[in-house]
């Protein structure tokens, strides 16, 4: 809620109240007068609404209905050199970093991200493209891990950059970005696990985001690195993402 309608909310509140104790019971009577507390009401109510949807959560799907043959989409094999000499060395030396408005900055190693709380899900991915796939992911909560880092106040986006060149050029590397009421989503996770085995490199190793309010191309792949962020607008594109940056939506809600 914008601080302008909270302030507007409250302020009609106390001339509610104002209005009551004077004790002025044409006022109710009046349709005009109650119309208008219908109003506020029915804003609060929508208001509300919308906030309980991003928080509710994603179906979730019984071991029998996992897909045999969940598609990879997109990059499914990093060629960037840096990724293949990690992939090489069997992700030993891979270390998820959290930095930027964090207290403090973490680089965590496979084993460490493995001892973090965790969850476990089944759950459908769609993709814009008009497919859907459903996978059991196991991963770190993606919250615990932001308040072990210390979001500081200004933290209003996560930026997520990967490994991964889809296109060539400085601007080919994906990147997501989402905002705080996803990242601290009861199912946003950062999956290491796939269908019950090491996540696979054609489903984004060793680590991918699983965000599962939002569409296939938010669920960032070959995650390095978590910066949180004020806004997105100085990085590559300016528009949040690799494919927000060619067109598509920012926010792609589910
Ligand atoms: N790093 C990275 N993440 C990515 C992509 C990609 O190409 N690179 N493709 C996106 C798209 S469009 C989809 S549908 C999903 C595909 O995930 P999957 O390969 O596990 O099906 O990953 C998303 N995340
Ligand atoms: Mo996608």
């Amino acid at each position: 809620m914008s601080a302008n309608r909270r302030t507007w909310l409250q302020a009609a509140g106390a001339t509610l109240a104002g209005l009551w104790l004077s004790g002025c019971d044409r006022l109710t009577r009046s349709t005009k007068f109650m119309g208008f507390i219908g109003s506020a009401e029915n804003l609060n109510r929508q208001v509300q609404r919308a906030v309980a949807d991003r928080t509710a959560l994603a179906r979730e799907f019984p071991a029998s209905m996992i897909s045999p043959d969940f598609r990879a989409n997109g990059t499914r094999s990093p060629q960037d050199a840096e990724y293949v000499a990690m992939r090489d060395a069997g992700f030993a030396d891979y270390r998820l970093v959290i930095d930027g408005l964090v207290e403090r900055p973490l680089a965590l190693s496979l084993a460490e991200l493995r001892a973090e709380p965790a969850r476990t899900q089944i759950t459908r991915h769609d993709c814009v493209e008009g497919w859907s796939s459903i996978g059991k992911w196991t991963g770190a909560k993606l919250g615990p891990l932001l308040d072990k880092a210390g979001l500081k106040a200004e933290a209003r986006y996560l930026v997520f950059h990967c490994a991964d060149s889809l296109a060539a050029g400085p601007d080919g590397r994906y990147y997501e970005s989402i905002d705080l009421v996803d990242a601290y989503h009861p199912q946003t996770i950062l999956a290491y696990e796939m269908n019950d085995a090491a996540l696979p490199v054609p489903h984004g190793a060793p680590v991918r985001l699983r965000v599962e309010r939002q569409l296939g191309y938010k669920q960032a792949k070959y995650v390095m690195r978590i910066e949180a962020v004020e806004g997105f607008a100085h990085l590559h594109g300016g528009k949040g993402g690799f494919w927000e940056d060619r067109g598509y939506e920012w926010y792609a809600g589910i």
